[in-house]
């Protein structure tokens, strides 16, 4: 099995008690509820059970696009298979679902490094990337900046030093899809058997980059859209698929606000300077605003820290510790609810709605 199994995945079989009759497979498309699944023996569509649906906590749990999951296969011609079991990942990266509620949804998953790319236009937002740094470092995937578009400035220097601003310890690549320039300097991620993911705003150039990737017209490409029809991408589902050398690449449609679901870690990460200099500070919990003993103002003082890193470091902090919140609320109103749930979920199997 290609596709990224490893070992990692190959142990928990060991683990999983049944599978007679089922078969492996990674998800590789998702589209109104149906997942496309590779498996050794093709293509296979299925569906997630609802009791998979129940059982799910924040959303985080249900399986996305990059997961090893095992299957039922259809029985017959035309139907759809079903889940049976997601494999434990070794990365997500995942944000608050747009929409008021709070829940998890899972970007991508068992995803090596993310390329985050953004463009050398209308969209160039360098603030933008902190936040996507924080969110897939939190998930324990590696990640890049891809800064494309290239051919449209003769300032590449200035737009590379505000990139790199924001992302001191971060690999920066600056390319130009279109014109397939400085895409050599992926090579080194284009291992057999890592997944890489692209991410990043709608119109960026993310599909090009993979068509290029891919040596062909895979994925249909785009205009760049003006303010007034945002809401419009040309990639409209996420798709992994194999690349010539062996390495597997997620496509993504445009992200258009990356709201954080948690970035604890992954946010002392993005901002390792202003972390390492708080290890200096003399409280211990020091906001960095005005406690006395701050090592972070007294760097900000001397100019070794801008104001407007420090500001966007203050912005997702507050940011991160409203979701944390209403996670915690969430999970003690479900708690509350779990004597009712279950009681449900009896009275359901009794009317036959389960297999
Ligand atoms: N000038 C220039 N244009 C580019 C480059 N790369 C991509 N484009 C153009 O940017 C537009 C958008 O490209 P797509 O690849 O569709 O962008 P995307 O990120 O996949 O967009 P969504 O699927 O909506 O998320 C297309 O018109 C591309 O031709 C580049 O390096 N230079
Ligand atoms: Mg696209
Ligand atoms: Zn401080």
């Amino acid at each position: 099995m290609a596709f990224g199994w490893n070992s990692f995945f190959e142990d928990q079989l060991d683990q999983i008690e049944d599978t007679d009759g089922l078969e492996v497979g990674r998800i590789a498309i998702e589209l109104r509820g149906v997942l496309e699944v590779i498996t050794e023996a093709g293509q296979v569509s299925v569906r997630v059970p609802g009791r998979m649906h129940h059982a799910a906590n924040t959303g985080g749990e249900l399986p996305a696009v990059g997961d090893w999951v095992l299957i039922k296969p259809p029985l017959r011609d035309g139907e759809d298979g079903w889940v049976e079991h997601v494999l434990e990942r070794r990365s997500k990266f995942s944000r608050q679902a747009s929409g008021n509620r709070t829940r998890e949804q899972v970007v991508a998953a068992n995803v090596d490094r993310f390329l985050v790319m953004m463009g050398i236009d209308g969209d160039f937002q360098p603030r933008r990337v902190e936040r996507y740094l924080s969110s897939i470092r939190e998930g324990g995937a590696e990640v890049s900046v891809l800064l494309n578009k290239i051919d449209l400035t003769d300032k590449l220097a200035a737009f590379e030093q505000q990139v790199r601003d924001v992302a001191p310890d971060t690999p920066i690549h600056l390319v130009s899809a279109k014109k397939t320039k400085g895409l050599e300097q992926l090579e080194p991620y284009l291992v057999a058997g890592q997944t890489l993911a692209l991410v990043g705003s709608s119109g960026v150039g993310k599909s090009t980059l993979l068509n290029r990737l891919m040596g062909a017209e895979t994925m249909k490409t785009g205009g760049v859209r003006g303010s007034d029809d945002r809401g419009k991408h040309t990639t409209s589902h996420r798709q992994l698929i194999q690349l010539p050398s062996g390495a597997l690449l997620i496509d993504n449609p445009g992200i258009r606000e990356l709201q954080m679901w948690q970035s604890d870690d992954g946010l002392e990460e993005t901002f390792t300077e202003i972390s390492e200099l708080a290890k200096d500070c003399r409280f211990g919990d020091c906001q960095h605003r005005d406690e006395p003993g701050c090592a972070v103002q007294a760097a900000l003082a001397e100019g070794k820290v801008t104001r407007a890193r420090l500001r966007s470091y203050w912005k997702l902090r507050t940011e991160q510790s409203n979701q944390s919140e209403r996670q915690l609320h969430q999970q003690r109103n479900r708690e509350k609810q779990f004597t009712k749930m279950i009681h449900h979920t009896v009275r359901d199997k009794h009317k036959g709605r389960y297999k």
